[in-house]
C-alpha cells in the first residue's frame, strides 16, 4: 500500500498515542452485522428497525467509553467526552450509520466508529482534553440530512419537505428515534459553541488509490441538488388506445432521463443522475399513468447548479408539451458547496506528517454532514482510500490498515486542535445566506388536460 520508500513507517511515528486497531476492526464488523446483506453489504435505511438497532449499539458503546449520551430533537445521537474546561467550545466529530438500500460497511459507519475509538483510546489512558469532545451520529444522512441541518440551523420549516418516499411523515420518523419535529429548532448549535468539526470518511472514489496516497485532506465539498419529479399522464388500455391519443407518462420520463444525462454531459465538472424510477401501475397491458423519478445534480459552483437546473427546467417544459403530460418537480435536498477550513487542513497534514502517512488534497464529490456543519464551525474532512473506488455498493472496502491510519489521523487532528485552541471561523466558511430553500418553490409544467 503506497510508495513509502521515503516515509517513516507507521510504527516509527512521532506520536505517543495510537488507537487500538483490533478494537476498531471488531467494532466495524459488529456494526456491519446489523442490517447485513447476503452479499456482504449493509441495508440500514434511516428510521428502520436496523437503524434503531445500530443506534442502540453505538449508544451502548459510547456509554461504556465514558461518554454521556443524549438524543436531540432531530434524532441525532450525541455523545460527550467531557473536557477539563467546560467553558471552551467543543470539538465535534462524527458521521452517520444509515446506509443506501444496498450500501457498504464503511460509508458513514467508519467515521462514527473511528471517533468512538479515539474516545476509547483517550479514556483508557485517562486522558482528558481541554475541550469536550462530542461525537455525533447524524440522522438520515443518505436522505434528507436533517440531523446535521438541524444542528446547523438550516432545516426547512415545512415538514412536507421531509416526507419519506414511502409517504411517512417526518413527525413519525423522528418520534421513532427519540426526536421531536415540533422542537427541532432546539437542536441548533450556535457557532460560539463549536470550536471545530472534523469528519473522517471513506473516499468513495478512486483518487487516493490511483495516486498511492494513504490519506486525503478534503479541500471542499461539492454542492448538491436533489429533486423528486412526478410525471402524470393518463393510464389507459395498451391495446385499444391509438398511439396518437396517448398520454404516456413513461415515454415522458424516459426523455427526462436522457435530458438529465445531457446536462451532466455538458462541458464542465458537473454530474447528474436519475437514480430512482417508479412506474405506475407497472403492468404490461396498461399505458403508464404516472412515473416518479429522482434527479441528483452536483457541482463545486452553486451558480453553475442554478444554471443547469434552469436548462433542465426548459427541457421539462418541452417534454411535457410534446408528450401531453404534466411534469411536477419538487426540491427535496439542497446542499451548498462547502470549503474546508485551511487551518484544519494544515493540522490534518501535520498529523499525517507525524504519523508518517502520505497524503494529498482533493475535493469531495459526495455530500457529507460536514457540509451543513461548515455553516456553524470551521470544518475539516479526512478521507481514507476506497478499494477500486467503490461505494454505495456492497463491495465497498477499505483495508483494516487503511482504517487504522485514518483513525490515527483523526485522533491526532483532534489532539492538535485541542492544543491549538479555537480556530476562528474563516470568512470563507461563515455563511449568512440561508441554504434553506423555500418549500413552495415547486415547478409545475405541462399541458393542461
Ligand atoms: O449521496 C451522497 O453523496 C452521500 O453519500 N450521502
Ligand atoms: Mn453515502
Ligand atoms: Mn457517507
Amino acid at each position: 500500500m503506497g510508495n513509502l520508500a521515503l516515509e517513516r513507517p507507521m510504527n516509527q511515528t512521532r506520536v505517543e498515542l495510537l488507537i487500538n486497531a483490533d478494537r476498531l476492526a471488531q467494532s466495524v464488523d459488529q456494526l456491519a452485522a446489523i442490517g447485513q446483506l447476503p452479499g456482504g453489504g449493509v441495508r440500514r435505511i434511516a428510521y428502520t428497525p436496523e437503524d434503531l438497532a445500530a443506534r442502540a449499539q453505538v449508544q451502548a458503546w459510547m456509554i461504556a467509553a465514558g461518554m454521556t449520551v443524549r438524543t436531540d430533537a432531530a434524532g441525532n445521537l450525541i455523545g460527550t467526552y467531557p473536557g477539563t474546561d467546560p467553558h471552551l467550545p467543543v470539538l465535534m466529530t462524527g458521521s452517520h450509520i444509515d446506509t443506501v438500500p444496498t450500501g457498504g460497511r464503511y460509508d458513514g459507519a467508519f467515521g462514527v466508529l473511528a471517533a468512538l475509538e479515539a474516545v476509547r483510546t483517550l479514556a483508557e489512558r485517562q486522558i482528558r482534553l481541554q475541550h469536550s469532545l462530542v461525537v455525533v451520529v447524524f440522522t438520515d444522512e443518505e436522505g434528507s440530512m436533517i440531523g446535521s441541518k438541524a444542528i446547523a440551523g438550516s432545516v426547512v420549516p415545512d415538514p412536507e419537505y421531509y416526507r419519506r418516499p414511502d409517504g411517512e411523515t417526518i413527525h413519525a420518523c423522528l418520534h421513532r428515534i427519540g426526536g421531536d419535529w415540533a422542537a427541532i429548532a432546539q437542536a441548533y448549535w450556535s457557532p460560539d459553541r463549536v470550536a471545530a468539526f472534523v469528519e473522517l470518511h471513506v473516499e468513495q472514489g478512486p483518487v487516493l488509490e490511483s495516486q498511492n496516497k494513504q490519506i486525503g485532506i478534503v479541500a471542499g465539498i461539492v454542492g448538491q441538488r436533489r429533486y423528486q419529479i412526478t410525471v402524470t399522464g393518463r393510464a389507459n388500455h395498451a391495446g385499444t388506445t391509438p398511439m396518437d391519443l396517448r398520454q404516456d407518462a413513461l415515454v415522458a420520463a424516459a426523455q427526462i432521463v436522457l435530458a438529465v444525462q445531457a446536462i451532466g454531459n455538458l462541458p464542465g465538472q458537473q454530474v447528474a443522475t436519475v437514480g430512482m424510477f417508479n412506474v405506475y401501475p407497472n403492468a404490461a397491458n396498461v399505458i403508464p399513468g404516472r412515473v416518479d423519478l429522482s434527479v441528483d445534480v452536483r457541482d463545486l459552483s452553486d451558480a453553475r447548479l442554478d444554471e443547469l437546473m434552469t436548462q433542465l427546467t426548459h427541457q421539462l417544459t418541452a417534454i411535457a408539451a410534446q408528450t401531453q403530460t404534466q411534469i411536477h418537480l419538487t426540491p427535496c435536498l439542497k446542499n451548498e458547496p462547502a470549503p474546508a477550513d485551511p487551518v484544519i487542513q494544515r493540522l490534518i497534514a501535520q498529523a499525517c506528517d507525524d504519523l508518517g502517512l502520505s497524503y494529498t488534497h482533493l475535493p469531495s464529490r459526495a455530500s457529507h454532514d460536514a457540509q451543513a456543519m461548515a455553516r456553524i464551525a470551521p470544518m475539516g474532512m479526512i478521507f481514507v482510500p476506497s478499494v477500486a473506488g467503490l461505494s454505495h455498493a456492497e463491495a465497498e472496502y477499505t483495508t483494516p490498515e487503511q482504517c487504522t491510519a485514518g483513525a490515527n489521523v483523526l485522533l491526532q487532528t483532534l489532539l492538535n486542535l485541542d492544543r491549538q485552541g479555537t480556530v476562528p471561523l474563516t470568512s470563507s466558511n461563515a455563511s449568512n445566506a440561508s441554504n434553506a430553500i423555500a418549500a413552495d418553490r415547486q415547478l409545475n409544467v405541462g399541458s393542461p388536460s
